[in-house]
């Protein structure tokens, strides 16, 4: 009922905001939960950017192009965004999920909240707790969601998760996907992780890549500015495990304080025709208070920083590569760097001032969750109840691992088995090249992708789906 009235009142500060010249086109797009995006749409104004996709329905692949990060980014200014107040947006970014989706009550016999494990790291008196968050209800690949994607919870917000402790450090981090009742969930069984963004919300947090930014879309959609905020983890379906113990990092730990409020944004795609529920699982690894003399910084690198973190495939290329190059304003020693792709990828590298640092590799397949089960012949569709329902088995979604025109592949249907991305090999080590970074150093990232080597995931109407090219480059400072 609260977030009713807030929807209500948010609504209605919109429809005083729109121009009347606009009222009408806004009514002629309004479809479920998309009115309100539509509405906010309108606020771009003529029929290209936002507005054109919303009625062309092609939102999902509009995300992906260059304009995109600046059209919303214009568009949290036109919802009260300024360099210090995130405005709107970041309000209304669930009610673009459909509704009844989304965070859900767990169920009688669900696996706990929060569960203690046995410590991963040597140090002293540190804990492992895995924690579960949601549980989330993703909606069956039949169904298309207001941001125009099908079987997905797209981008969906949580502006304050339970902290795995009030003031500690952290010392490892591990994301994952689970069923309601604790059992792992992964790609055999329809159910990708991908992709989740860890934020640090506090007062003297900012977001290394993103504070220099008046807006930051990621920043904005959680309700926060990139200068009371960090992005501080994430993950891909791969899981890679941030472990500064096993990095080699013995004096120091990612702080967290007792100010400091954790917010998550969460991608979770289901390539199965029926609803789940799902948990996303973290599992922390850390020592009470902050005993270092040093603490562990996280640089944010992205193909397309600050903005939607989606870039569409070049058209009609196989090969191609993302980049990013950032100068850097903040020294200290590199101790490891995480790297995330999307299918279709091979590798991505970091470096620093031209001198590779990391040649991150994708894997596919190296393990048995990670391969798509070759989808049982399609039994007769059932008669839709209604004209505009959507048969069963009638899209696949993202999940195909199967290129459009590739022999059974079709329209984007996940017919045949298929490797994915099972590890992205994190850089640290020896196999991080270079340790120190130093103020006016150029950090750059350059993701590789060849479809020619590695199908990449496509559209239910064939056409590639967006890729990513995201990084954190963890580096050690003094307190
Ligand atoms: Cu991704």
């Amino acid at each position: 009922m609260k977030s009713f009235l807030l929807a209500l009142a948010v609504g209605q500060t919109l429809a005083a905001a729109v121009p009347p010249q606009l009222n009408q086109g806004t009514k002629i797009v309004k479809r479920q939960s998309a009115d309100l995006v539509s509405a906010l749409s309108a606020l771009m104004g003529p029929s290209g950017g936002l507005l054109g996709s919303t009625i062309k329905g092609t939102l999902g692949e509009f995300k992906g192009s260059e304009q995109a990060t600046e059209a919303y980014m214009e568009l949290a200014k036109s919802m009260g965004a300024t360099e210090d107040k995130a405005g709107y947006m970041g309000v209304v970014s669930n009610l673009w999920t459909n509704q009844g989706y989304g965070k859900v009550q767990p169920s009688a016999g669900s696996a706990p909240r929060r569960e203690d494990k046995p410590a991963r790291t040597k140090v002293a008196g540190s804990q492992s707790v895995k924690m579960r968050y949601g549980p989330y209800k993703v909606q069956n690949s039949t169904y298309k969601s207001a941001m125009d994607e099908y079987g997905m919870l797209a981008n969906y917000v949580e502006r304050n998760i339970e902290k795995p402790c009030v003031r500690c450090t952290l010392l490892g981090m591990t994301a994952g996907l689970e069923y309601e009742n604790g059992k792992n969930a992964n790609i055999d069984t329809g159910l990708w992780l991908h992709h989740m963004v860890m934020f640090n919300v506090g007062d003297d947090r900012q977001d290394a890549t993103c504070h220099q930014r008046e807006i930051s879309v990621p920043h904005v959609f959680i309700g926060e500015t990139p200068r009371n905020s960090e992005r501080f983890f994430l993950s891909g379906n791969e899981r890679t495990p941030v472990m500064f113990t096993e990095w080699g990092v013995g004096d120091a730990g990612y702080n967290i304080k007792t100010s400091d409020k954790l917010a998550v944004i969460i991608d979770i795609m289901n390539d199965t025709p029926r609803d789940v529920v799902t948990w996303l699982t973290i599992q922390w690894d850390f020592i009470d208070g902050h005993p270092y003399d040093y603490e562990i910084k996280p640089i944010w690198l992205d193909a397309r920083q600050c903005g939607t973190s989606e870039v569409n495939p070049p058209a009609g290329q196989k090969k191609f590569t993302i980049d990013y190059k950032w100068k850097s304003d903040v020294a200290g020693q590199i101790v490891g760097t995480i790297e995330h792709l999307h299918d279709g990828g091979t590798n991505m590298t970091v470096s620093i001032d031209g001198r590779l640092a990391c040649d991150s590799e994708s894997l596919y397949g190296t393990k048995p969750e990670y391969i798509s089960a070759p989808m049982a012949p399609m039994a007769p569709a059932p008669a839709p109840a209604t004209s505009g329902t959507a048969a069963a088995g009638g899209h696949a979604g993202h999940g195909s691992a199967t290129p459009p025109g590739a022999a059974g592949g079709g329209h984007g249907h996940s017919m045949g088995a298929g490797k994915h991305i099972s590890v992205q090999k994190a850089c640290y080590g020896p196999s991080l090249l270079e340790k120190t970074l130093k103020i006016g150093q150029t950090v750059a990232m350059s993701g590789y992708y060849d479809y020619n080597k590695y199908p990449g995931q496509v559209h239910e109407d064939g056409k590639p789906d967006e890729v990513m090219g995201l990084g954190i480059v963890y580096y050690r400072v003094r307190r």
